[in-house]
Protein backbone atom coordinates (compact mmCIF):
# COMPACT_ATOMS: atom_id res chain seq x y z
CA UNK A 1 0.00 0.00 0.00
CA UNK A 2 0.99 3.51 -0.76
CA UNK A 3 1.41 6.10 1.82
CA UNK A 4 0.10 9.05 -0.07
CA UNK A 5 -1.74 9.65 -3.45
CA UNK A 6 -2.24 12.81 -5.42
CA UNK A 7 -5.50 13.28 -7.31
CA UNK A 8 -7.07 15.63 -8.91
CA UNK A 9 -4.04 17.08 -10.55
CA UNK A 10 -2.50 17.60 -14.09
CA UNK A 11 1.10 16.24 -13.75
CA UNK A 12 3.86 18.32 -15.78
CA UNK A 13 6.30 15.09 -15.50
CA UNK A 14 9.08 16.62 -17.13
CA UNK A 15 10.06 13.41 -18.53
CA UNK A 16 11.85 14.08 -21.80
CA UNK A 17 10.25 11.69 -24.82
CA UNK A 18 7.29 11.16 -22.98
CA UNK A 19 4.25 10.36 -24.91
CA UNK A 20 2.39 13.18 -23.22
CA UNK A 21 3.53 16.11 -24.71
CA UNK A 22 5.34 19.00 -24.34
CA UNK A 23 6.38 19.07 -20.45
CA UNK A 24 5.47 15.41 -20.02
CA UNK A 25 1.99 16.33 -19.80
CA UNK A 26 -0.51 13.90 -17.79
CA UNK A 27 -3.92 15.34 -18.02
CA UNK A 28 -5.92 14.00 -14.77
CA UNK A 29 -2.90 12.27 -13.23
CA UNK A 30 -2.10 10.37 -9.51
CA UNK A 31 0.87 10.59 -8.01
CA UNK A 32 1.77 7.91 -5.54
CA UNK A 33 4.10 8.43 -2.75
CA UNK A 34 5.88 5.69 -0.54
CA UNK A 35 8.07 7.02 2.27
CA UNK A 36 10.12 10.03 0.98
CA UNK A 37 9.82 8.71 -2.78
CA UNK A 38 7.17 9.06 -5.61
CA UNK A 39 6.45 5.18 -6.26
CA UNK A 40 3.57 5.47 -9.58
CA UNK A 41 2.68 8.31 -11.79
CA UNK A 42 0.14 7.85 -14.51
CA UNK A 43 -3.07 9.23 -15.45
CA UNK A 44 -6.12 8.48 -12.68
CA UNK A 45 -7.85 5.98 -15.19
CA UNK A 46 -4.48 3.88 -15.10
CA UNK A 47 -4.40 3.18 -11.84
CA UNK A 48 -4.35 -0.38 -10.69
CA UNK A 49 -7.11 -0.18 -8.93
CA UNK A 50 -9.46 2.15 -6.58
CA UNK A 51 -7.48 5.00 -5.10
CA UNK A 52 -8.85 4.18 -1.04
CA UNK A 53 -7.75 0.98 -1.57
CA UNK A 54 -4.33 1.67 -3.02
CA UNK A 55 -3.17 4.50 -0.25
CA UNK A 56 -3.49 5.30 3.15
CA UNK A 57 -3.96 9.21 2.65
CA UNK A 58 -5.40 11.15 -0.41
CA UNK A 59 -4.79 14.40 -1.57
CA UNK A 60 -6.61 16.07 -4.28
CA UNK A 61 -4.82 18.96 -6.00
CA UNK A 62 -8.08 20.69 -7.08
CA UNK A 63 -7.47 20.58 -10.79
CA UNK A 64 -4.50 22.06 -10.33
CA UNK A 65 -1.20 21.57 -12.11
CA UNK A 66 1.69 19.60 -10.17
CA UNK A 67 5.44 19.69 -11.20
CA UNK A 68 8.59 18.69 -9.65
CA UNK A 69 9.79 20.43 -6.88
CA UNK A 70 11.71 23.59 -8.22
CA UNK A 71 15.32 23.70 -8.07
CA UNK A 72 17.48 26.98 -7.74
CA UNK A 73 21.03 25.93 -8.96
CA UNK A 74 22.88 28.93 -8.52
CA UNK A 75 22.00 31.14 -5.28
CA UNK A 76 24.11 33.42 -2.81
CA UNK A 77 21.62 33.80 0.18
CA UNK A 78 23.48 34.32 2.23
CA UNK A 79 25.50 37.47 2.93
CA UNK A 80 25.22 40.60 5.30
CA UNK A 81 23.45 44.00 4.19
CA UNK A 82 22.56 44.97 1.05
CA UNK A 83 24.03 47.01 -1.89
CA UNK A 84 21.11 49.03 -2.66
CA UNK A 85 23.80 52.36 -2.72
CA UNK A 86 25.93 50.11 -5.66
CA UNK A 87 22.34 50.19 -7.08
CA UNK A 88 21.87 54.25 -6.61
CA UNK A 89 25.79 54.80 -7.93
CA UNK A 90 25.25 52.27 -11.44
CA UNK A 91 22.00 54.80 -12.14
CA UNK A 92 24.13 57.68 -11.94
CA UNK A 93 26.58 56.17 -14.33
CA UNK A 94 29.21 53.89 -12.41
CA UNK A 95 29.81 50.56 -13.48
CA UNK A 96 30.05 47.46 -11.52
CA UNK A 97 33.80 46.73 -12.50
CA UNK A 98 34.78 50.60 -11.58
CA UNK A 99 32.66 50.30 -8.26
CA UNK A 100 34.87 47.30 -7.73
CA UNK A 101 37.35 48.57 -8.47
CA UNK A 102 37.05 51.17 -5.83
CA UNK A 103 37.03 48.84 -2.88
CA UNK A 104 32.97 48.63 -3.30
CA UNK A 105 30.91 45.88 -4.99
CA UNK A 106 31.43 42.27 -3.68
CA UNK A 107 34.22 43.52 -1.06
CA UNK A 108 31.50 45.53 0.79
CA UNK A 109 29.32 42.91 1.33
CA UNK A 110 32.40 40.78 2.58
CA UNK A 111 33.09 43.70 5.30
CA UNK A 112 29.15 43.15 6.15
CA UNK A 113 29.25 39.53 6.15
CA UNK A 114 32.10 39.19 8.82
CA UNK A 115 29.98 40.87 11.33
CA UNK A 116 28.22 38.54 11.67
CA UNK A 117 27.29 35.05 13.05
CA UNK A 118 26.31 31.75 11.74
CA UNK A 119 23.24 32.68 13.14
CA UNK A 120 22.96 35.81 12.39
CA UNK A 121 23.32 35.29 8.75
CA UNK A 122 20.93 32.46 9.03
CA UNK A 123 18.29 34.66 10.31
CA UNK A 124 19.49 37.65 7.75
CA UNK A 125 18.85 34.92 4.49
CA UNK A 126 15.63 33.29 5.89
CA UNK A 127 13.19 35.69 4.55
CA UNK A 128 14.72 35.52 1.35
CA UNK A 129 15.06 31.72 1.48
CA UNK A 130 11.14 31.53 2.56
CA UNK A 131 10.29 33.40 -0.64
CA UNK A 132 11.80 31.00 -2.58
CA UNK A 133 10.24 28.49 -1.11
CA UNK A 134 6.81 29.68 -1.38
CA UNK A 135 7.51 30.21 -5.38
CA UNK A 136 8.02 26.07 -5.68
CA UNK A 137 11.70 25.87 -4.58
CA UNK A 138 12.31 22.85 -3.12
CA UNK A 139 15.80 22.04 -3.53
CA UNK A 140 18.40 25.19 -2.76
CA UNK A 141 22.03 26.01 -3.70
CA UNK A 142 23.73 28.08 -1.57
CA UNK A 143 27.74 29.60 -2.24
CA UNK A 144 29.85 31.10 0.24
CA UNK A 145 32.08 33.56 -1.35
CA UNK A 146 31.41 36.47 0.89
CA UNK A 147 33.70 35.71 3.59
CA UNK A 148 37.40 34.72 1.70
CA UNK A 149 38.87 33.43 5.17
CA UNK A 150 38.79 30.11 6.23
CA UNK A 151 36.62 31.28 9.16
CA UNK A 152 34.24 33.63 7.70
CA UNK A 153 33.57 31.25 4.72
CA UNK A 154 32.87 28.37 6.79
CA UNK A 155 30.42 30.46 8.85
CA UNK A 156 28.52 30.88 5.77
CA UNK A 157 28.53 27.17 5.02
CA UNK A 158 26.76 26.56 8.42
CA UNK A 159 24.59 29.36 8.02
CA UNK A 160 23.32 27.51 5.09
CA UNK A 161 23.34 24.10 6.91
CA UNK A 162 21.36 25.72 9.94
CA UNK A 163 18.97 27.67 7.26
CA UNK A 164 17.68 24.06 5.47
CA UNK A 165 16.68 22.96 8.66
CA UNK A 166 15.27 25.86 10.20
CA UNK A 167 12.96 25.88 6.91
CA UNK A 168 12.66 21.82 5.61
CA UNK A 169 14.38 23.40 2.32
CA UNK A 170 17.31 20.74 0.91
CA UNK A 171 20.27 22.88 1.07
CA UNK A 172 23.44 22.01 -1.34
CA UNK A 173 26.05 23.99 0.03
CA UNK A 174 28.79 25.34 -2.44
CA UNK A 175 32.26 26.59 -1.42
CA UNK A 176 32.48 29.90 -3.56
CA UNK A 177 36.47 29.87 -2.57
CA UNK A 178 37.51 32.53 -5.58
CA UNK A 179 34.98 35.36 -5.65
CA UNK A 180 36.94 38.29 -4.48
CA UNK A 181 40.49 39.39 -3.85
CA UNK A 182 39.65 39.88 0.06
CA UNK A 183 41.28 43.25 1.50
CA UNK A 184 43.79 41.53 3.31
CA UNK A 185 45.36 39.90 0.23
CA UNK A 186 45.19 43.05 -2.20
CA UNK A 187 49.07 43.17 -2.61
CA UNK A 188 48.97 39.42 -2.88
CA UNK A 189 47.15 37.43 -5.43
CA UNK A 190 49.54 34.40 -4.95
CA UNK A 191 49.12 34.03 -1.29
CA UNK A 192 45.25 34.34 -1.52
CA UNK A 193 45.12 31.41 -4.51
CA UNK A 194 47.31 29.39 -2.14
CA UNK A 195 45.11 29.65 1.25
CA UNK A 196 42.18 28.55 -0.48
CA UNK A 197 44.14 25.67 -2.16
CA UNK A 198 46.15 24.66 0.53
CA UNK A 199 43.84 25.22 3.88
CA UNK A 200 40.08 26.10 3.07
CA UNK A 201 38.99 23.25 0.47
CA UNK A 202 41.22 20.80 2.63
CA UNK A 203 39.44 22.09 5.69
CA UNK A 204 35.94 22.32 4.03
CA UNK A 205 36.20 19.12 2.81
CA UNK A 206 37.31 17.92 5.77
CA UNK A 207 34.50 18.74 7.42
CA UNK A 208 31.87 17.51 4.69
CA UNK A 209 30.50 21.56 4.44
CA UNK A 210 30.35 21.72 0.88
CA UNK A 211 29.47 19.60 -2.34
CA UNK A 212 31.05 21.46 -4.62
CA UNK A 213 33.70 24.20 -5.09
CA UNK A 214 32.82 27.36 -6.97
CA UNK A 215 35.16 30.30 -8.87
CA UNK A 216 34.70 33.59 -10.31
CA UNK A 217 36.98 33.24 -13.59
CA UNK A 218 36.61 37.45 -14.95
CA UNK A 219 39.17 39.80 -15.55
CA UNK A 220 37.42 41.56 -12.65
CA UNK A 221 38.25 38.00 -10.81
CA UNK A 222 40.63 35.82 -11.32
CA UNK A 223 42.15 34.42 -13.89
CA UNK A 224 42.14 31.09 -15.66
CA UNK A 225 45.53 30.04 -14.19
CA UNK A 226 44.32 30.59 -10.33
CA UNK A 227 40.69 29.49 -11.18
CA UNK A 228 42.36 26.14 -12.53
CA UNK A 229 44.58 25.59 -9.47
CA UNK A 230 41.71 25.86 -6.92
CA UNK A 231 39.57 23.66 -9.54
CA UNK A 232 42.27 20.99 -9.25
CA UNK A 233 42.41 21.34 -5.49
CA UNK A 234 38.77 20.91 -5.05
CA UNK A 235 38.92 17.73 -7.46
CA UNK A 236 41.88 16.12 -5.51
CA UNK A 237 39.50 16.45 -2.15
CA UNK A 238 36.83 14.73 -4.11
CA UNK A 239 34.65 18.05 -4.46
CA UNK A 240 32.34 18.46 -7.93
CA UNK A 241 33.05 21.81 -9.14
CA UNK A 242 31.31 25.19 -10.76
CA UNK A 243 32.48 28.19 -12.91
CA UNK A 244 30.99 31.85 -13.15
CA UNK A 245 32.24 31.84 -16.46
CA UNK A 246 32.21 34.78 -18.73
CA UNK A 247 30.11 36.96 -17.55
CA UNK A 248 31.89 40.32 -18.58
CA UNK A 249 34.01 39.44 -21.08
CA UNK A 250 34.89 35.89 -23.27
CA UNK A 251 37.26 35.11 -20.19
CA UNK A 252 37.88 31.55 -21.32
CA UNK A 253 35.48 30.59 -18.25
CA UNK A 254 33.44 27.78 -20.49
CA UNK A 255 36.40 26.22 -21.47
CA UNK A 256 37.83 26.25 -18.20
CA UNK A 257 34.63 24.65 -16.69
CA UNK A 258 34.58 21.95 -19.76
CA UNK A 259 38.72 20.74 -19.10
CA UNK A 260 37.56 20.30 -14.92
CA UNK A 261 34.27 18.47 -16.19
CA UNK A 262 31.86 21.05 -13.98
CA UNK A 263 28.87 20.08 -13.37
CA UNK A 264 27.96 23.20 -14.55
CA UNK A 265 29.02 26.94 -16.21
CA UNK A 266 26.97 29.82 -15.60
CA UNK A 267 25.91 33.38 -16.58
CA UNK A 268 27.91 32.91 -20.24
CA UNK A 269 26.97 36.26 -21.99
CA UNK A 270 30.55 36.27 -23.39
CA UNK A 271 30.77 32.74 -24.20
CA UNK A 272 32.55 32.14 -27.96
CA UNK A 273 31.67 29.31 -30.61
CA UNK A 274 34.53 27.33 -29.50
CA UNK A 275 33.61 27.70 -25.62
CA UNK A 276 29.85 25.93 -26.51
CA UNK A 277 31.65 23.28 -28.00
CA UNK A 278 33.93 22.26 -25.16
CA UNK A 279 30.27 22.77 -23.00
CA UNK A 280 28.71 20.41 -25.45
CA UNK A 281 31.37 17.86 -25.12
CA UNK A 282 31.80 17.76 -21.15
CA UNK A 283 28.36 17.43 -20.41
CA UNK A 284 28.41 20.27 -18.87
CA UNK A 285 25.15 21.92 -17.65
CA UNK A 286 24.98 26.15 -18.92
CA UNK A 287 23.13 27.93 -16.00
CA UNK A 288 21.67 31.29 -17.59
CA UNK A 289 21.13 34.26 -15.17
CA UNK A 290 18.76 36.57 -16.54
CA UNK A 291 18.59 38.54 -12.78
CA UNK A 292 22.19 39.89 -12.94
CA UNK A 293 21.89 40.27 -17.24
CA UNK A 294 18.64 42.17 -16.24
CA UNK A 295 19.92 44.37 -13.28
CA UNK A 296 23.30 44.99 -14.87
CA UNK A 297 21.72 46.52 -18.42
CA UNK A 298 23.90 43.67 -19.96
CA UNK A 299 23.20 43.70 -23.38
CA UNK A 300 25.14 40.69 -24.77
CA UNK A 301 22.73 37.72 -24.43
CA UNK A 302 24.02 34.14 -23.88
CA UNK A 303 24.47 32.22 -26.86
CA UNK A 304 21.14 30.00 -26.45
CA UNK A 305 20.66 29.11 -30.36
CA UNK A 306 24.30 27.80 -30.25
CA UNK A 307 23.69 25.68 -26.83
CA UNK A 308 20.28 24.19 -28.12
CA UNK A 309 22.30 23.42 -31.44
CA UNK A 310 24.84 21.65 -29.41
CA UNK A 311 22.57 20.34 -27.23
CA UNK A 312 23.63 21.91 -23.61
CA UNK A 313 21.65 21.45 -21.41
CA UNK A 314 20.30 24.91 -20.04
CA UNK A 315 19.13 25.47 -16.35
CA UNK A 316 17.95 28.61 -15.58
CA UNK A 317 18.28 29.96 -11.58
CA UNK A 318 18.22 33.31 -9.76
CA UNK A 319 21.76 34.11 -8.99
CA UNK A 320 20.09 35.86 -5.91
CA UNK A 321 22.93 37.94 -4.30
CA UNK A 322 23.04 41.40 -3.16
CA UNK A 323 24.84 42.79 -6.04
CA UNK A 324 23.73 41.81 -9.69
CA UNK A 325 20.55 39.90 -8.60
CA UNK A 326 18.45 40.52 -5.78
CA UNK A 327 15.93 38.35 -6.98
CA UNK A 328 13.71 35.80 -4.62
CA UNK A 329 11.73 34.44 -7.13
CA UNK A 330 13.04 31.41 -9.61
CA UNK A 331 9.92 32.01 -11.17
CA UNK A 332 10.61 35.43 -12.08
CA UNK A 333 13.89 34.41 -13.55
CA UNK A 334 12.33 32.41 -15.69
CA UNK A 335 9.94 35.08 -17.11
CA UNK A 336 12.95 36.65 -17.33
CA UNK A 337 14.63 33.66 -19.12
CA UNK A 338 11.91 33.77 -21.90
CA UNK A 339 11.54 37.31 -22.48
CA UNK A 340 14.74 38.18 -22.64
CA UNK A 341 16.58 35.18 -24.10
CA UNK A 342 13.50 34.01 -25.85
CA UNK A 343 13.41 30.20 -24.36
CA UNK A 344 10.20 28.33 -24.82
CA UNK A 345 8.14 27.25 -21.65
CA UNK A 346 9.53 23.56 -22.52
CA UNK A 347 13.27 24.59 -21.93
CA UNK A 348 12.05 27.39 -18.43
CA UNK A 349 10.32 24.51 -17.02
CA UNK A 350 13.04 21.94 -17.62
CA UNK A 351 15.61 24.46 -16.42
CA UNK A 352 14.68 25.25 -13.34
CA UNK A 353 13.48 21.07 -12.81
CA UNK A 354 15.20 18.51 -14.81
CA UNK A 355 18.55 19.97 -16.18
CA UNK A 356 18.95 22.21 -12.86
CA UNK A 357 19.17 18.89 -10.84
CA UNK A 358 22.30 17.78 -13.62
CA UNK A 359 23.70 21.36 -12.68
CA UNK A 360 24.01 20.05 -8.93
CA UNK A 361 24.64 16.51 -9.92
CA UNK A 362 21.06 15.43 -8.57
CA UNK A 363 19.83 14.02 -11.44
CA UNK A 364 19.30 10.59 -10.03
CA UNK A 365 16.97 11.23 -7.37
CA UNK A 366 15.28 14.82 -8.23
CA UNK A 367 13.89 16.81 -11.35
CA UNK A 368 11.49 14.89 -12.51
CA UNK A 369 8.05 13.28 -11.44
CA UNK A 370 9.06 9.89 -12.18
CA UNK A 371 8.86 6.75 -9.87
CA UNK A 372 12.36 6.18 -7.90
CA UNK A 373 12.49 10.19 -7.22
CA UNK A 374 12.13 11.88 -4.13
CA UNK A 375 8.40 13.60 -3.46
CA UNK A 376 9.69 16.90 -4.39
CA UNK A 377 6.56 18.59 -5.73
CA UNK A 378 5.31 22.17 -6.32
CA UNK A 379 1.56 22.88 -6.70
CA UNK A 380 0.43 25.77 -8.94
CA UNK A 381 -2.75 27.40 -9.78
CA UNK A 382 -1.70 27.28 -13.24
CA UNK A 383 -3.83 25.06 -16.64
CA UNK A 384 -1.03 24.61 -18.85
CA UNK A 385 2.69 24.43 -18.49
CA UNK A 386 2.98 26.79 -20.88
CA UNK A 387 2.33 29.45 -18.55
CA UNK A 388 5.66 28.40 -17.16
CA UNK A 389 7.65 32.35 -17.60
CA UNK A 390 4.63 33.79 -19.86
CA UNK A 391 3.25 35.44 -16.19
CA UNK A 392 5.98 37.95 -15.32
CA UNK A 393 6.75 37.80 -11.35
CA UNK A 394 6.18 35.14 -8.84
CA UNK A 395 3.85 32.87 -10.46
CA UNK A 396 0.99 30.98 -8.41
CA UNK A 397 2.23 28.46 -6.39
CA UNK A 398 0.26 26.86 -4.20
CA UNK A 399 2.47 24.48 -1.89
CA UNK A 400 5.78 22.77 -1.81
CA UNK A 401 6.37 19.41 -0.89
CA UNK A 402 9.12 17.58 0.22
CA UNK A 403 9.97 14.31 0.55
CA UNK A 404 6.30 13.62 0.43
CA UNK A 405 5.42 16.12 3.02
CA UNK A 406 3.79 19.55 2.56
CA UNK A 407 6.11 22.03 3.62
CA UNK A 408 4.54 25.14 2.68
CA UNK A 409 0.69 25.98 1.87
CA UNK A 410 -1.59 29.55 0.61
CA UNK A 411 -4.91 28.88 1.51
CA UNK A 412 -5.92 25.69 -0.86
CA UNK A 413 -9.31 27.12 -1.09
N1 LIG B 1 28.81 37.03 -10.42
C1 LIG B 1 27.69 37.64 -10.00
O1 LIG B 1 26.82 38.06 -10.70
C2 LIG B 1 27.71 37.67 -8.54
N2 LIG B 1 28.92 36.98 -8.25
C3 LIG B 1 29.52 36.66 -9.35
O2 LIG B 1 30.58 36.07 -9.36
C4 LIG B 1 27.76 39.05 -8.02
C5 LIG B 1 28.08 39.08 -6.58
C6 LIG B 1 28.05 40.48 -6.01
O3 LIG B 1 28.17 41.48 -6.73
O4 LIG B 1 27.90 40.57 -4.78
FE1 LIG C 1 26.61 34.07 -9.05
Amino acid sequence: MWDALWLGVDAATGVSGAAHGACGLIRDAAVAVRGSDIAWVGARAALPGPPEQLARTLHSGGGRLLTAGLIDCHTHLVFGGDRALDYELRAQGASYAKIAAAGGGIRSTVALTRALSAEELAATALPRARALRADGVTTLEVKSGYGLDVASEIRLLEAARLLGAQLDLEIVPTLLALHALPPEFAADRAGYVALVVRELIPEVAAQGLARAVDVFCEHIAFTVEECASVLQAARDHGLAVKVHADQLSDSGGARLAAEYGALSADHLEYTSAAGVAALAASGTVAVLLPGAYLMLAETQKPPVAALRAAGVPIAIATDLNPGTSPCTSLTLALSLARALFGLTAEEALAGCTRDAARALGLSASRGTLEAGKQADFALWDLGHPREFGYWLGPHRCCATIRRGVCRWSSNLE
